[in-house]
């Protein structure tokens, strides 16, 4: 990909439709006039047919704003929509055998919540890491403890990867991970999805990231 890493900055992660406060595609398109400059497709119980639908219309969404796209979890999805790449967690599918199905131009990121996590990253597999939560986070419900600021420096700074932080991240807290150690981005869902002007919630972040 062209702008990888800088396209790691501001990380949309996708909230259900009924928690982006106007709806899945039209938040997207807002939090990208606003900013974002990478989104991912996440999404928990919802059956195949509504994941492709909604996965298709975001990839148009994302082709027409020139923003990377990239599938949470599902290298089938992934595939089938024509992303950019998938972001796997610890329990999904390795980032070795993403790669082997998505090939060498996928982008590949890797979900890392502590120490013995990072040192295990495959980092000829994958292209980034997602270290958190960070934050007390209410948005994933099986989260891992919050590593907080200190754990985000110490993590971040044995990161083989280009890192981006997620979890409670909000625009003065975005701040404070660059400050704490390297940060090539921040990963949000809640403070973006929920704000009732998306565009205007990443701005707040765009404005702090510079
Ligand atoms: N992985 C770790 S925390 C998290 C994910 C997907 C959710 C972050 O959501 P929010 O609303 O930005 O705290």
């Amino acid at each position: 990909m062209q702008n990888f890493p800088e396209c790691l900055r501001l990380y949309l992660v996708t909230d259900a439709p009924e928690r982006c406060s106007l709806g899945l595609a039209e938040t997207v398109r807002r939090a990208i006039a606003g900013g974002a400059t990478l989104v991912q497709y996440r999404r928990e119980h919802a059956d195949a047919a509504t994941m492709l639908r909604e996965a298709a219309e975001l990839r148009e969404i994302t082709r027409a704003a020139g923003v990377p796209f990239i599938v949470n979890n599902h290298v089938q999805l992934a595939l089938q929509v024509g992303a950019d790449g998938v972001h796997v967690g610890q329990a999904d599918t390795p980032a070795a055998e993403a790669r082997r199905l998505l090939g060498p131009r996928a982008v590949i990121g890797i979900s890392v919540s502590n120490e013995r996590e990072m040192r295990a990253v495959d980092a000829r597999a994958a292209d980034y890491v997602g270290c958190g939560p960070v934050f007390p986070t209410a948005t994933k419900a099986d989260a891992a403890p919050a590593v907080g600021v200190e754990g985000w420096a110490r993590l971040s700074r044995i990161c083989p990867l280009p890192i981006v932080g997620i979890g409670g991240i909000t625009a003065a807290r975005a701040r404070q991970l660059r400050a704490a150690g390297p940060c090539n981005g921040v990963a949000v869902v809640s403070a973006i999805c929920g704000a009732a002007d998306p565009a205007a919630a990443a701005r707040e972040f765009t404005t702090a990231l510079s």
